[in-house]
């Protein structure tokens, strides 16, 4: 599979390379899309390769489709364009609004705060019953 430079940089070129390898592109979608350990693994090949924490703009690079999430429609999409079957990504020229990095990872974390003020309060309400 050969190198491509982006169709519209820096949409899909990561590492900002000036190329997508499927290894870089697909591969890496799919396992960010995946979630658990093996996004993890993504991340942290990212996180080794750029030589800091990856941003949302970073990650963002692999949202080609534009729809505010790394998913497998991401990887699908890259590997195409990497084996020479599209010439375009989806989300090339589309205007957008940044994502976060937690809408593009697929990440729930941010209900943990929600989750802990519900549970303390119906403590404090089970807590003042008995009293
Ligand atoms: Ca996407």
């Amino acid at each position: 599979m050969a190198n491509r430079p982006s169709p519209c940089p820096p949409l899909g070129d990561i590492f900002n390379q000036g190329y997508i390898s499927v290894t870089d592109g697909a591969l890496l979608a799919g396992q960010i899309a995946a979630g658990g350990s093996v996004q993890q693994m993504a991340l942290e090949r990212i996180r080794q390769t750029l030589g800091r924490e990856p941003t949302a703009t970073d990650l963002a690079k692999l949202d080609v489709n534009g729809d505010g999430k790394i998913g497998s429609d991401d990887a699908k999409i890259l590997g195409e364009y990497t084996a020479g079957l599209i010439d375009t990504f989806p989300a090339c020229g589309l205007p957008g609004k940044p994502p976060t990095k937690g809408e593009l990872l697929g990440d729930k974390t941010n209900l943990l705060p929600i989750i802990a003020i519900v549970a303390v309060v119906g403590l404090a309400l089970v807590v003042s019953l008995n009293s």
